[in-house]
């Protein structure tokens, strides 16, 4: 008997928007979450696929995510802020209800920004940095979570494990595109260790007495460390000024002293800033696409693999093959499915 199932991308999609539907989500909600955990699913990134369907059904039964939000633009004649209120629901149908406004604005006025405000985020940011990429525009996009990750030389949770991504479009392939934590991993690996029952690598956190530790449990307990030393601490902190303060919603510590807990996922806001490179690149010399190729086969030259390689090669084997999910996980989506609310306390 196998211990493996292959769903299709769009069996798995309506699966897990199953799963919310039952649980009272209305269908924008709904599908966006569907749509992104699937595609963590499918690029082989566990940390942000069909794990965080508990968490996120564990913030509706909180009360913390309101599962009927309708997302609300909020725009201003030519200026290059584009605003949305996700209402108090997830931040994925926020993203997807502002990106054709924030695409047209960044290409007529050469760099736009969107500002996310009162929305749950607990997905991975490459899906929102593709997007961008998608439409021809380099795109940074960042966000807070909650405070989890000790500054370099400090020994408490402060900052957030503030994921950062970054994206280049690319003719006729895949963007170039990072997304990282910008502690050493995130919390998600953590989470997942400790389920698997395996230690931590060196370095990756401390426990509450501020000693390093490999045990999950303490490294829950305690804090994570940022990558880098005093550089991750420095761009956790960026993100918490420029993703938190300066869009006027919460920062990680204030997130974690709303939801008071870290096992919900955390509400805050989220920036994304595009860029036309055309219009950066206009009356310089040299097409700034094809130079960017130049740097990209340089690297690959070298041996070295661009960021977000693995992804796609997972991307296209399930896109051929399916999603394998083990039995373990299809048991938990069909229990999530028949139990809806109840399966989470
Ligand atoms: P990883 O360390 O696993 O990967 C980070 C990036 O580095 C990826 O783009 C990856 O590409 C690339 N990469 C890894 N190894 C190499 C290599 N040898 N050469 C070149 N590039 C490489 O990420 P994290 O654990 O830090 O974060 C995982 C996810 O967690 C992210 O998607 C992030 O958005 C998400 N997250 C979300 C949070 C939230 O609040 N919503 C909070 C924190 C994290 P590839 O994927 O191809 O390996
Ligand atoms: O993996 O660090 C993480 C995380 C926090 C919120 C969503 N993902």
């Amino acid at each position: 008997m196998s211990d493996n199932t292959t769903l299709t991308i769009p069996a798995l999609i309506e699966r897990v928007d199953a799963i919310f539907r039952k649980a009272g989500l209305n269908e924008i909600q709904a599908g966006a979450l569907a749509r992104v955990i699937a595609a963590g699913e499918r690029d082989a990134c566990k940390s942000h696929g069909i794990y965080r369907i508990e968490g996120a059904l564990r913030t509706v039964k909180a009360g913390k995510v309101k599962p009927d939000a309708v997302p609300e633009l909020l725009l201003q004649e030519g200026s290059a802020i584009v605003k949305v209120n996700a209402k108090g629901g997830f931040a994925n149908p926020a993203f997807e209800l502002a990106l054709p406004v924030l695409v047209e604005r960044a290409r007529s006025c050469g760099l736009a920004a969107l500002v996310i405000n009162d929305c749950t985020h607990f997905s991975a940011l490459w899906s929102e940095a593709e997007a961008l990429a998608e439409h021809g525009l380099a795109g940074l996009v960042m966000c807070p979570s909650y405070a989890t990750v000790a500054p370099t030389g400090g020994n408490k949770p402060l900052l957030g494990t503030n994921p950062f991504a970054f994206a280049w479009p690319r003719a006729g392939r895949p963007p170039y595109v990072f997304d990282f934590a910008t502690s050493v991993a995130a919390r998600g690996e953590i989470e997942l260790h400790r389920r698997a029952g395996k230690s931590l690598p060196e370095g990756w956190a401390i426990d509450a007495e501020g000693n390093p530790t490999t045990d999950p449990e303490a490294a829950l307990a305690g804090a994570m460390l940022p990558f880098g030393g005093h550089k991750g601490s420095a761009i956790g902190t960026m993100i918490e000024l420029l993703a938190g303060i300066m869009i006027g919603d919460l920062t990680s510590p204030e997130v974690l002293d709303y939801l008071g807990t870290t096992t919900l996922a955390p509400v805050h806001g989220e920036l994304i800033i595009a860029f036309s490179p055309e219009a950066f690149a206009a009356g310089r010399p040299g097409n700034p696409f094809a130079r960017a190729e130049t740097l990209f086969e340089a690297i690959v030259g070298q041996g070295a693999r661009l960021p977000s390689q693995r992804r796609y090669a997972a991307r296209a084997k399930s896109e051929a093959d399916g999603v394998m999910l083990t039995d373990a996980e299809i048991k938990q989506l069909e229990r999530l499915f028949a139990l809806g609310l109840e399966a989470v306390v």
